[in-house]
């Protein structure tokens, strides 16, 4: 049998069973074998589009996101989602067909393997029709233990040939969690019983390793307050002890207690300048821990006192078995009132919706009441990006697509499309700027012909507003980031998702009804937003690179 089928066949037989691409000669035969061995395949319309989904399945299920593209220009157009998957430190095989070694004249021939090494992926080879599927196997178990991208390049005469003998295979690994060193563990403890005002800071790599539980534990047992890093949204939904977000997106109440803080415990956070406001956050006083299972992640972005490898359940179970008394910290009742009574929410603001446009804030507040809590939410980049965060409800990290690593515009459908084909079984909420959703359009088709109940939000501005806040107030410019109006109801339409367009909250009563509907058709929502709202965060975000 030829290789490209061998390796499709392994790869089925590995536990791929959803692979995410675009087609061409490269890559057809591969992805019919892993199809005809039961797997699915969703086709994008861009390769970007096609590894953002795979990116944004990953991170929804946990798992391995694989996505395959043809040789030559389908590897380029893959780049942007590739860069943002490295960045955030998703674990996805890429499989990249390639020219054949003498193919030196073929159109398709560029470097890949230093086109995928330019941003950071893992170039690994299909070696020889003898090795093809080990050197498949492995490039799949590089991704998921480096939890980075994996490029496997797929040369065509390699994948044409006869497969032969694939030899022995090494069998599959079940790797532990690596545990602190004990005298860290007790010098934790040691701070946290002198702790007056603990936090407990959580990042992606808590919700990686599945700590909610054990952490809440040892903030009970500490009396410590909880918030997460903006990728791990939702991490301590619904406890009462949480303030949602640190960072530029935290509402000025949360921000004030995070500040006071004490002792902050960052687990599998990195405390770069988004969480940390720069640095200006976290009180100069605080005594900081950051315990992450990598050594390079510590202290690379913060001040770090005491810095601990360890996973981050490992470490907060440690710290259990090591504290004895339970200690109240700061909580007290009257603090658990100001927490649930300050919320973005419950923040005033002066609406400043006309009769043509409607206020991003007062959108954002409507959307979170007409959907139901069981939704999940995927934001695209730009200056719009702040409000879906700061107003809609997320009940878990699993819930939430923030994929900003590469801070790219143009991502966050996919990203809603790779949550959605995860978990059909509830809403999923693209929210997307015009400009944002103008260089995914490719993927409203996509978001059309897989029939996921989705629901697409604009946040129409006619500009790249971003531009617009960032440049305006110094006196330059803007006309060149401002465009005329696009009518994205009737974009919508054309591709065949319902369109509606949103001047004001009564033009979104149709949502509710949609909502409550069981079979959804995909509804895209054309919010004619009031461009001179600047969000509170933008400043923040302008004083860094
Ligand atoms: C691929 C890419 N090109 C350009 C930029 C620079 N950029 C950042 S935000 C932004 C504007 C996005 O406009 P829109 O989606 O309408 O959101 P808004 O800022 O108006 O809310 C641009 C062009 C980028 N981040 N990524
Ligand atoms: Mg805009």
């Amino acid at each position: 049998m030829k290789v490209a089928y061998v390796i499709g066949e392994a790869l089925a037989k590995a536990g791929v069973n959803r692979i995410f691409g675009l087609l061409g000669s490269g890559n057809l035969e591969v992805t019919n074998a892993i199809v005809a061995s039961g797997a699915t395949f969703v086709a994008a319309r861009h390769e970007t589009g096609a590894v953002t989904m795979a990116d944004a399945y990953a991170r929804v299920t946990g798992g391995l996101g694989i996505c395959t593209v043809h040789q030559g220009p389908g590897l380029t157009n893959a780049m942007t989602g590739l860069a943002e998957a490295v960045k955030s430190r998703t674990p996805l095989l890429l499989l990249a067909a390639e020219v054949a070694a003498s193919a030196f004249r073929s159109n398709f021939r560029i470097d890949q393997s230093n086109l995928v090494v330019s941003v950071g992926a893992i170039p690994e080879r299909l070696n020889g029709p003898a090795t093809a599927v080990a050197d498949a196997l492995r490039a799949a178990r590089r991704a998921q233990i480096e939890r980075r991208p994996v490029v496997l390049m797929m040369p065509l005469d390699i994948q044409s040939a006869e497969s032969g003998s694939q030899g022995d295979l090494l069998p599959a690994l079940m790797l532990r969690p690596v545990r602190p060193a004990e005298d860290a563990v007790a010098e934790i403890a040691q701070r946290s019983r002198r702790a007056r005002r603990p936090l407990i800071l959580a990042g992606r790599g808590a919700v990686v390793a599945d700590a909610r539980d054990v952490l809440e534990r040892l903030g009970d047992q500490v009396g410590a307050l909880f918030a997460t890093s903006v990728v791990a949204n939702g991490l301590f939904s619904g406890n009462p002890w949480s303030l949602g977000i640190s960072g530029g997106f935290a509402p000025p109440s949360a921000a004030e207690l995070i500040a006071q803080a004490d002792l902050v415990l960052a687990f599998g956070a990195s405390l770069n300048m988004w969480t940390t406001r720069h640095g200006r956050l976290l009180s100069p006083h605080a005594v900081v821990v950051q315990i992450d299972h990598e050594a390079q992640a510590l202290g690379t972005h913060h001040r770090v006192d005491l810095p601990v490898v360890g996973d981050v359940k490992e470490t907060a179970r440690a710290l259990l078995l090591a504290l004895d008394k339970r200690e109240n910290g700061w909580r007290t009742p009257e603090l658990a009132d100001r927490i649930r009574d300050r919320t973005w929410r419950t923040e005033r603001y002066e609406d400043a919706s006309t009769d043509q446009q409607i206020d991003p804030r007062t959108l954002s507040i409507a959307l979170d009441e007409l959907l139901p809590r069981d939704r999940a939410v995927a934001v695209d980049s730009g200056h719009f990006m702040g409000y879906p965060p700061m107003y809609l409800h997320i009940r878990s990290p699993d819930a939430f697509v923030f994929a900003q690593g590469f801070q790219s515009i143009g991502l966050g459908l996919a990203s809603a499309i790779g949550a959605a084909v995860a978990r059909p079984d509830r809403i999923t909420v693209a929210a997307l700027g015009d400009g944002g959703a103008l260089m995914a359009l490719p993927e409203l088709e996509t978001a059309a012909r897989l029939g996921l109940g989705m629901l697409i939000v604009i946040y129409n501005d006619a500009a790249y507003s971003a531009e617009v806040h960032h440049f305006g107030p110094r006196g330059e410019a803007v006309n060149l980031v401002q465009f005329p109006d696009t009518d994205f109801a009737a974009v919508g339409r054309a591709v065949g998702l319902d369109g509606l367009t949103v001047r004001c909250r009564a033009d979104l009563e149709p949502l509710r009804e949609w909502a409550a509907s069981g079979s959804r058709p995909g509804l895209l929502i054309d919010a004619k937003v009031v461009p001179t709202v600047v969000a509170p965060w933008l400043e923040d975000a302008f004083r860094g690179p």
